[in-house]
């Protein structure tokens, strides 16, 4: 009895472990890769972010947020062209669609990080982290490149 008592307990927690796991895996649908921050031009303490955003589940998210270790001041950007002319403007949301890809590219949406508070040098790692918005945050290393070097 007491043996048989112990092992329902011992399921019961499992079936809990595994519920619990199950959760955390359906909010975990949002991932990103191949961050990287562009080395500033010039000496200036103003630079962007990119990466590749990837949502495998069914349903809609949007980064509304981000920060970095390496500024107070983080923006989500749009550049559009506009009659020939490169334009930025913030944005309070970004867009990663059910099962599809937001890529955040040179010219395009992007993360941008003012008042840089140190110099950034190729091959650093800035830590960038963007908030969904169900709440979750995902938190990556970006590596700093040279403007031009995609690799
Ligand atoms: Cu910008």
């Amino acid at each position: 009895m007491t043996l048989r008592r112990s092992l329902s307990f011992t399921v019961a927690a499992a079936v809990l472990t595994l519920t619990a796991a199950a959760a955390q895996a359906q909010t975990q649908t949002v991932t990103v890769r191949d961050a990287w921050v562009r080395e500033p031009m010039g000496g200036r303490n103003v630079t962007g972010a990119f990466a590749i955003v990837e949502n495998s589940g069914a349903t809609p998210r949007s980064i509304v947020a981000a920060t970095a270790d390496v500024s107070d001041k983080v923006e989500l950007h749009e550049m559009k062209n506009e009659n020939g002319m490169m334009r930025m403007s913030p944005l309070k949301k970004f867009d990663v669609p059910a099962h599809g890809t937001l890529e955040l590219k040179p010219g395009s949406f992007h993360v941008m990080l003012f008042d840089v508070t140190r110099k950034l040098v190729a091959g650093e790692t800035v830590r960038l982290t963007l908030t969904l918005d169900d709440g979750s945050t995902i938190s990556t290393a970006a590596q700093v490149r040279k403007m031009g070097t995609m690799q």
